[in-house]
């Protein structure tokens, strides 16, 4: 059987039996593309239907969360856990509080995870977990009030050694605080069974930067590669978040200039760049006052909030999407390479269309995709992790150091198995290979359970 019928006939099969969740197809095509071809060069993985099972979560879990707001009205959300594989570990990976978390999404982001925490070289499982809890506008009680609920039920699912939850979108340092409470106190037990924690409480120092930071780290090994770095290059930045804000203070301090920043009302455009200064106002904005990021013009009005829109119109070097999946299209990838860009290094999950890779691989400009280069998140977790077993804390620069090493680790690994013929490196066939053999190999080794 030739190649591509070998790929269409999985890609059926797995339509055929999760045909209504797109973004999963999504995320299982392009590791598909890439992967059964290796397959099929490598005896040892051939004929055992690893990447079927390897699409079949082990176990779903869904449930419901009940809580009661701040008008006394009962409030009814859905909770969920995909615990996808725990080849190489416990399962491992954040948790996701949008109003959009559905199956596909949460599938989608568990199958990625698996690849990019075998990444790492630590040894973690892949799973995610959520809900369609939407907690704009909430106030910090009802934030508690379903967080405490919401752990009433997943907590007999999870544990230090089973499944360790952490951030994603709508999930920071203020939710993780209030899921950990309610887990020790009906657990009757202080362990390491969530990252993200806060630092008197068993938490890492640079876990909170650790996704941003990774992600320029990874352009900036991309760069070297190629003789080139970060001083005086323009970066657009999207989302406002956790990883945008630390990809931004990174850039900074390698000397980029930093252009915009956004949320999903719109993007910022400071022509004179995002400083330091500037990028603690808007961390004081998103972290603290839970505003908008169109504010940031009430400081600094010399900037522009162009509403509704993403900002890979800007003319930019390097473009690091950092708010969501799918927010950069063909369209918008053919923009930035109109412009110039070089360099696309991924700080969110799956945010480049599948169309938009194409291109950029066309291009062949620097891509780096998300499972590769924003481990730098889940890879500090297995830091925190490792930490709480030690019961013992590494200071910043060693947790800096490892997670540079790591980073750069990862690099290596996607030359090694993406380097093409003609000596470009695609950096999504080394991940997804890389990622692939490790949890395949001790798949073999464990036999058909
Ligand atoms: P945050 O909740 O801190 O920030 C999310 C940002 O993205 C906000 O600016 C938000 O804007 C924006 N955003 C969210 N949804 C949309 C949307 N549908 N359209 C446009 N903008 C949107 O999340 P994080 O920064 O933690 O996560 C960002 C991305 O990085 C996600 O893809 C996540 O999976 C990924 N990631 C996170 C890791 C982590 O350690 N936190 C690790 C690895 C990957 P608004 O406030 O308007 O919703
Ligand atoms: O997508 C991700 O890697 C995360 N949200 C972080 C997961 C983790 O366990 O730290």
């Amino acid at each position: 059987m030739c190649m591509k019928s070998n790929i269409e006939s999985f890609l059926d099969l797995v339509k055929e039996r999760n045909g209504h969740e797109p973004e999963f197809l999504q995320a299982v095509e392009e590791v598909a593309e890439t992967v059964i071809p290796y397959i099929i060069e490598n005896d040892i993985y051939y004929g055992k239907n690893i990447l079927l099972r390897m699409v079949e979560p082990e176990r779903v879990i869904t449930f419901r969360v009940c809580w009661v707001d701040d008008q006394g009205e009962i409030r009814v959300n859905r909770g969920y856990r995909i615990q996808m594989n725990s080849a190489i570990g416990p399962y491992k990976g954040g948790l996701r509080f949008h109003p959009t978390v559905n199956m596909s999404i949460l599938k989608f982001l568990a199958f990625e995870q698996v690849f990019k925490n075998s990444l790492t070289t630590l040894p973690m499982g892949g799973g995610k977990g959520g809900s369609d809890f939407d907690p704009k506008g909430k106030s910090d009680n009802e934030i508690m009030r379903f967080c405490h609920a919401f752990m009433s039920e997943l907590f007999r699912h999870i544990g230090h050694n089973t499944d360790v939850p952490a951030g994603d979108i709508g999930v920071g340092a203020r939710e993780i605080g209030f899921l950990f409470g309610m887990y020790k106190k009906i657990s009757n037990g202080f362990t390491g069974v969530l990252t993200g924690k806060g630092m008197s409480w068993g938490g890492s120092l640079i876990r909170p930067e650790a996704t941003g930071y990774g992600t320029v780290y990874f352009a900036q090994k991309m760069l070297e590669n190629k003789g080139d770095n970060f001083e005086g290059k323009n970066v657009v930045i999207s989302g406002s978040g956790n990883v945008a804000q630390y990809a931004a203070e990174k850039v900074i301090q390698l000397g980029g200039k930093v252009l915009t920043l956004s949320d999903s009302s719109g993007y910022i455009y400071d022509a004179e760049g995002i400083n330091i200064e500037k990028l603690a106002f808007v961390m004081q904005l998103k972290n603290e006052k839970r505003a908008r990021i169109s504010e940031y013009l009430e400081a600094y009005p010399n900037a522009e909030f162009i509403k509704g829109k993403t900002p890979w119109d800007i003319k930019c070097d390097i473009a690091l999407p950092c708010a969501t999946q799918n927010e950069l299209n063909e369209e918008d990838a053919n923009i930035l390479l109109n412009n110039g860009c070089i360099c696309v290094s991924e700080g969110a999950n799956m945010p480049s269309t599948k169309d938009a890779i194409t291109a950029f691989h066309k291009a062949k400009i620097l891509f780096a995709p998300g499972k590769a280069s924003n481990a730098g998140g889940v890879a500090t977790s297995g830091l925190e992790m490792t930490q709480n077993s030690l019961r013992f804390n590494w200071t910043r620069e060693e947790v800096d150091l490892k997670l540079k090493d790591i980073m750069s680790n990862i690099h290596d690994a996607c030359i090694e198995y993406g380097k093409d013929e003609d000596g470009y490196i695609d950096y999504v066939k080394g991940a997804n290979i890389a990622g692939f053999v490790k949890v395949a190999d001790a798949m073999l080794a464990q036999g058909i359970v």
